[in-house]
C-alpha cells in the first residue's frame, strides 16, 4: 500500500517517513543543503511478514505544491502531518483541500514534534485539527501524537496505517501508470517510475506512452522497490522500457504508460467542477487555470457549461480546454490552481474525457453529461434512454477503462444489446425495426409501381433520424433478418413484388435475354417491337416501367441497358486508371463508335465521368452510382 504525506513546510514529514522506514527520502543535494523537500521522495518499509508500507514524501513549501500534486495521485491513503509546535498553517489547509478534492477518504493525521508540546497544547491542537477535518473527506480520521526525535507514537502510527489496508482501486481494466520520473540507468537504459492507477503491467508487455503515442516494451520491472514480473494497481513501479524512438527526452512527468486500448489523449475533458468555498469570488467563464491530472500539469481554460459564473462553494459542469493533450479517463480527479499558481481553487472529476468542441452547452449535450455523471451500473440505463438512443461501445469502454466483456455485461444488465459496435436498448431496436418497416410500407402504398427506397432516402424519411453509420447497422440487422429485402440499389418489404401482366412478363423475358446477350450494344425499342411483333408504344411503356423499377437504364433515347451492365461499364472505364479516349473505351466494349459515344455522353450527363477535350476520366465518388460493379 502507498501512503502519501501532506502538510506544511518543516512540520516533520520527511523526518516522520524516516522514523517509519529508516529511509531518508530527501535525496537531492539541494534538499540536503536547504533542509527542505523540493521534489517527491520515496521510501519503503518491509515488515518481514510479506507486508509492506510504501511512502511518497511530498514537499510542504508553497512553491512546490505542483510537485506535491504529482505525488498525491494514485496514493491509497493520506498521512497529514501537523506540527504540534506550530499547529495549522497555510499548506496544512491547502494540502488537506487537495486530499479532499482528490476524494481520498482514507488517512491519518500525525501530530508531529509532540516532544516540543505539553499535554494541554496537544489536546488543543487535536481539537483544532478535528474541526478542520470535519468538512473534508478525512472527517473523523484518527489523530496520533508522534515524535521522530524520541520515537513516541511511531509504532502505533505504523500499525494504524497498515490497518487501513489497500484501497483496491483499479484492480480491473487495462493498465495505466502515471509517470512521475524518467531517467537513464547506465547499463539498463530508460527507466520510468510511477503509480499503477489501474490494471497490471507485466514484463514484455507492449505499451504506449500517452500523449506522445511512442511505443514501449517492458524489458524488466520493479514493483514496490523489488524486482518483479508484474506490477499491479496501487503499486509503485519502476519500468525499464525499450522502444524504437524512446529516450529520456521523449518521456516526462505527467505522461501515462498505458495499454494500447487506453491511448486516447484529449485536450477537452468535460468535468463536474467544484469551486472551493474559500475562494469567495465566483469563477468566471473562460478563466485561465493550472490543471493537474494524474502526474500531469498543463495550462488551460475553464469553459463553464451552465452559467457564465460559478459561485464559491458551488459545483457545476465545465469543459477544460487544455493547451496540450493529456491522458484522462472518466472518474479521474483534477485539481485546478489559480493562474499565478499560488493557491488551489477548485477540484473536478472527469465525466467524459472526449468533450465536443462544438455545441458543448446544448441541451442535448448537458442531458448526456447528466447521464454520464453516474457510476457504471447506473450510467447505461440513463444514457440509452436519451434522445440519441445509442452508445458507441468502444468509446464508452475506453473512456471508463472497461473491457469489452464488461461493457457487454453492463449493457445486458441495462436491458440493452450490442450491434456492430453500437449499444441500444432492446426497445429502441424494436422501435427502429417498426420505423423502418412502417416507412417502407407507407412508401409502397403511395408508389406501388416503384421498386422501393434507396437507403439514404429511407434514412432521412424515418421518424427517427440516425447518424448514417448507426442507421447502416440497424438496416443490416433487418436485412439479415429478412424483414427488409435488397434489390440492386433499392430496399423493399418482402411482400412487395412488382407484377407484370403475363403478356408483359413473356415479352420482358425475351427482351432481357437480348439485353444480356448484346449487353454493350443492346437493341432499341423499335427493334424489340419488330422482332417480337409487339406494338412499339406498348414495348416502350414496358421498358419505361422496368426503368422505374431500376432494372434497366435508358442510356440513349429508346436504348435501354441492364443496370448491372451500366455498373460494369463504369468499372471498365475506371480500370483505365487514367484519362481515356472514346476510341479506347469502344475497343474495350467492342460495340462501335456511335454507341460508345452515346454511353460516354450519358456518363458525362450524370457526372460519372468528367471530360477534358477528347479525354475523360471517372469520378471515383460515382463508382457505385449504379450499384456495385460485378466481379470480374
Ligand atoms: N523536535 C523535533 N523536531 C523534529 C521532529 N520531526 C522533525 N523535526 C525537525 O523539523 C525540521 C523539519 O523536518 P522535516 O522532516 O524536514 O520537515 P518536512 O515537513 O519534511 O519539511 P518539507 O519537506 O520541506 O516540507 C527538521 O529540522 C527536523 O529535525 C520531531 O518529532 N521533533
Ligand atoms: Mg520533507
Amino acid at each position: 500500500m502507498i501512503v502519501g504525506t501532506a502538510g506544511h513546510i518543516d512540520h516533520g514529514k520527511t523526518a516522520l517517513v524516516k522514523a517509519l522506514t529508516g529511509v531518508d527520502a530527501d535525496r537531492l543535494k539541494e534538499e540536503k543543503a536547504r533542509g527542505i523537500t523540493i521534489d517527491l521522495g520515496y521510501a519503503y518499509s518491509d515488515l518481514g511478514d510479506g507486508r509492506q508500507l510504501g511512502f511518497v514524501d511530498v514537499p510542504g513549501h508553497e512553491r512546490f505544491v505542483h510537485n506535491m500534486l504529482a505525488g498525491a495521485t494514485g496514493i491509497d491513503a493520506a498521512l497529514l502531518v501537523v506540527s504540534a509546535a506550530e499547529g495549522i498553517k497555510p499548506q496544512t489547509v491547502e494540502h488537506l483541500q487537495i486530499v479532499d478534492l482528490l476524494g481520498l477518504d482514507r488517512g491519518i493525521v500525525a501530530l508531529t514534534k509532540a516532544d516540543l508540546a505539553d499535554d494541554d497544547q496537544i489536546l488543543e491542537r487535536m481539537a483544532e485539527i478535528e474541526t478542520l477535518l470535519d468538512a473534508t473527506s478525512l472527517k473523523g480520521a484518527e489523530i496520533i501524537p508522534v515524535s521522530a526525535l524520541n520515537g513516541q507514537g511511531i509504532d502505533e502510527l505504523k500499525a494504524k496505517l497498515l490497518a487501513l489496508g489497500e484501497s483496491g482501486k483499479g484492480a480491473t481494466g487495462y493498465a495505466r501508470l502515471a509517470v512521475d520520473r524518467c531517467f537513464v540507468l547506465s547499463g539498463t537504459g530508460v527507466v520510468v517510475t510511477g503509480t499503477v492507477h489501474a490494471g497490471e503491467i507485466k514484463v514484455d508487455d507492449r505499451l504506449l506512452l500517452t500523449p506522445s503515442g511512442l511505443e514501449a516494451r517492458v524489458r524488466s520491472l520493479h514493483a514496490q522497490n523489488r524486482p518483479a514480473q508484474v506490477g499491479r494497481a496501487g503499486e509503485r513501479c519502476a519500468l525499464n522500457l525499450t522502444g524504437p524512438r524512446l529516450n529520456k527526452e521523449a518521456i516526462r512527468r505527467g505522461d501515462w504508460v498505458v495499454s494500447t486500448e487506453l491511448h486516447v489523449p484529449t485536450d477537452r475533458p468535460d468535468v463536474r467542477l467544484k469551486l472551493l468555498a474559500s475562494e469567495g469570488q465566483p469563477l468566471k467563464h473562460w478563466s485561465p487555470v493550472h490543471v493537474h491530472l494524474g502526474s500531469a500539469h498543463v495550462m488551460g481554460r475553464v469553459a463553464l457549461l451552465q452559467d457564465s459564473n460559478l459561485a464559491a462553494g458551488a459545483s457545476g459542469l465545465a469543459q477544460l480546454v487544455l493547451d496540450e493533450k493529456v491522458g484522462a479517463l472518466a472518474g479521474d480527479r483534477i485539481i485546478l490552481r489559480d493562474p499565478s499558481a499560488t493557491r488551489t481553487i477548485a477540484g473536478a472529476t472527469v465525466i467524459d474525457p472526449f468533450g465536443p468542441p462544438r455545441n458543448r452547452r446544448s441541451e442535448r449535450r448537458l442531458a448526456e453529461l447528466g447521464a454520464l455523471g453516474n457510476v457504471d451500473t447506473a450510467v447505461l440505463p440513463k444514457l440509452l434512454r436519451l434522445e440519441s438512443g445509442f452508445i458507441e461501445t468502444t468509446r464508452f469502454g475506453q473512456s471508463r477503462n472497461l473491457r469489452p466483456a464488461e461493457v457487454d455485461r453492463l449493457l445486458r444488465e441495462a436491458g440493452g444489446e450490442t450491434l456492430e459496435g453500437y449499444g441500444f436498448l432492446a426497445e429502441t431496436l424494436a422501435a427502429a425495426r417498426l420505423d423502418i418497416v412502417d416507412t417502407l410500407k407507407a412508401f409502397h402504398q403511395s408508389k406501388a409501381d416503384a421498386p422501393g427506397l434507396q437507403p439514404e432516402r429511407l434514412r432521412v424519411t424515418l421518424k427517427k433520424r440516425w447518424p448514417a453509420p448507426v442507421f447502416r447497422a440497424l438496416l443490416d440487422r433487418e436485412v439479415r433478418a429478412k424483414a427488409v429485402m435488397v434489390d440492386g440499389p433499392f430496399l423493399h418489404l418482402p411482400g412487395h413484388s412488382l407484377t407484370l401482366t403475363p403478356r408483359d412478363e413473356a415479352l420482358w423475358k425475351k427482351i432481357s435475354a437480348d439485353l444480356v446477350r448484346e449487353r454493350f450494344k443492346p437493341p432499341r425499342v423499335r427493334d424489340f417491337a419488330q422482332t417480337y411483333g409487339a406494338p412499339e408504344p406498348e414495348t416502350r411503356k414496358l421498358l419505361q416501367r422496368l426503368a422505374r423499377l431500376g432494372r434497366v437504364i435508358e442510356v440513349a433515347p429508346d436504348q435501354y441497358f441492364l443496370r448491372p451492365v451500366v455498373a460494369e461499364m463504369v468499372s471498365i472505364a475506371h480500370a483505365f486508371g487514367r484519362d481515356f479516349s472514346a476510341a479506347e473505351f469502344r475497343d474495350k466494349l467492342d460495340n462501335g463508335r456511335k454507341v460508345a459515344i452515346l454511353i460516354l455522353e450519358f456518363f458525362d450527363r450524370h457526372g460519372v465521368t468528367v471530360r477534358r477535350g477528347d479525354l475523360r476520366r471517372v469520378v471515383p465518388q460515382k463508382l457505385e452510382q449504379y450499384g456495385p460493379a460485378p466481379k470480374a
